[in-house]
């Protein structure tokens, strides 16, 4: 496999998108090994097929927002491979989306739902529209003109979107219930849904949770046990919520929450009421986390990012990109053992590489938060079968998940000396399902 031509020919094709090009040049640049293994790869030019999404829907949202004037944003939908099950991933609602974010979104999908085990394929989608600040009235007027485009494009069997940054259970409810009126079915297109219509038990919770799951692994395959460790964790939402909770629960304390304001710094650990709290902010839609140290009496660091904390485990949680170089380091020199992406793409190729230098453990968002994806998976079984499972079996199941990626991980991960490059691990075990299953059905 020649990376570089097709790097070229991606980025001349594809000008400017910078964190679609990072994605695949993550992943391309980690089979090089299993490539070089299986040359049947090589001649179905299979990287160069894997490479670009199988379609990509574009559509204008026009809206009224609460004053009578007419909004427009951008809607997608990138079905990026369904070689191993239905097209399948989140929506994102967030002013910064573009069609680079989606597409490296969509990508990662790809592998993430490859390493769940389950027979899901890769997409992704969403809008620039920006939920901070809308009323409830808006952002259901919104999500309507959203699905009033987006629901031909989807399906139980062919492609069923869920939640991801800006699109909670609100959104999904929403959604949902306009695709409901347009297809004039209930089966349960959109996961993430609430119990009443269809919804898992867990989900809210599940990438959160997945994500302590596979970090308590990978800490007890190099002997430390978490309990007592201080976390650092960025972002307030869901993700950070389930996250907060299932750490605490394992005797872990985290210390830190972020927003686009800057980190809260709470030394007492965020615990009990104060995890809910997390949220009750979100549910203000202000999109910020300074009213938390008002509240409880912790310390507002605006502008600036947890990563300066000396803490055992960093989980960022937030977006892409949001762990740095400079943050990199300045974490290795104050000790951290384990860095788990929860978010996915949090770290940027430089702080990876220099957590995988200094023999770090480091879990990318692939494998560390496909707890959230797996449970929508789960949640589309339930909704096939008409039935529903406890939260136990759910979180049994769940449990079970995350113990085969990170059994996937260290199969294809593991170096002479015994490291665990888990990067390495995650890109080769979800590549190889997929290539596989690309190579049994033909150049289609
Ligand atoms: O990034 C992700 O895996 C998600 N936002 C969840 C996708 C899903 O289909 O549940």
């Amino acid at each position: 496999m020649n990376i570089e031509k097709i790097m070229l020919s991606l980025e001349s094709k594809h000008k400017g998108e910078t964190e679609y090009l990072q994605a695949v040049h993550e992943v391309l640049s980690t089979i090089e090994q299993i490539y070089k293994e299986h040359p049947e790869f090589e001649k179905a030019k299979i990287a160069e097929r894997l490479v670009e999404p199988d379609r990509i829907f574009t559509f204008k949202v026009p809206w009224v927002d609460d004053r009578g004037e007419i909004q427009i944003n951008l809607g997608y939908r990138v079905q990026f491979n369904n070689a191993i099950g239905p097209y399948k991933g989140g929506l994102r609602f967030h002013s910064s989306v573009n069609l680079s974010i989606l597409k490296f979104l969509g990508f990662e999908q790809i592998f993430k739902n490859a390493l769940t085990t389950l027979p899901m394929g890769g997409a992704k989608g969403g809008s620039d529209f920006n939920p901070k600040g809308k009323s409830d009235a808006e952002v259901m007027r919104f999500c309507q003109a959203f699905m009033l485009e987006l629901w031909r494009y989807i399906g139980s069997e062919t492609d069923i979107p869920a939640g991801d940054i800006g699109v909670g259970g609100r959104e999904i409810g929403y959604l949902y219930g306009m695709y409901r009126k347009l297809a004039r079915v209930n089966t349960g297109v959109l996961t993430g849904k609430n119990l009443e219509f269809g919804g898992s038990l867990i989900r809210p919770e599940a990438t959160g949770f997945g994500g302590l799951y596979f970090v308590k692994q990978m800490l007890e395959t190099a002997g430390i046990d978490i309990k007592g460790k201080t976390i650092a964790l960025s972002g307030f939402g869901n993700v950070a919520w389930g996250a907060a909770s299932k750490a605490t629960e394992m005797g872990a304390k985290v210390i830190s929450i972020s927003g686009p304001d800057g980190y809260i710094f709470d030394e007492n650990g965020i615990t009990g009421e104060k995890i809910d709290y997390l949220l009750e902010l979100r549910a203000t839609c202000n999109d910020i986390v300074e009213p938390y140290a008002e509240k409880f009496g912790a310390k507002f660091i605006p502008d600036r990012r947890p990563w300066e904390l000396k803490v055992d485990i960093a989980l960022p949680c937030a977006t892409q990109n949001e762990l740095d170089e400079e943050d990199a380091k300045m974490l290795v020199k104050n000790g951290v053992l384990c860095v788990g992406e929860i978010s996915n793409m949090g770290c940027t190729p430089e702080a990876i590489e220099h957590f995988i230098e200094k023999k770090i453990l480091y879990g990318p968002g692939k494998a560390v938060n496909a707890g959230g994806v797996a449970t929508s998976g789960l949640e589309m079984t339930q909704n096939a079968m008409h039935i529903s499972w406890t939260a136990e079996e759910v979180d049994k199941k769940l449990h079970q998940i995350m113990s085969d990626i990170h059994a996937q991980c260290v199969k294809y991960g593991r170096e002479q000396d015994g490291y665990v490059n888990y990067m390495k691990g995650a890109n080769v075990a979800g590549f190889l399902k997929v290539a596989k299953a690309m190579m049994a059905q033909g150049v289609i």
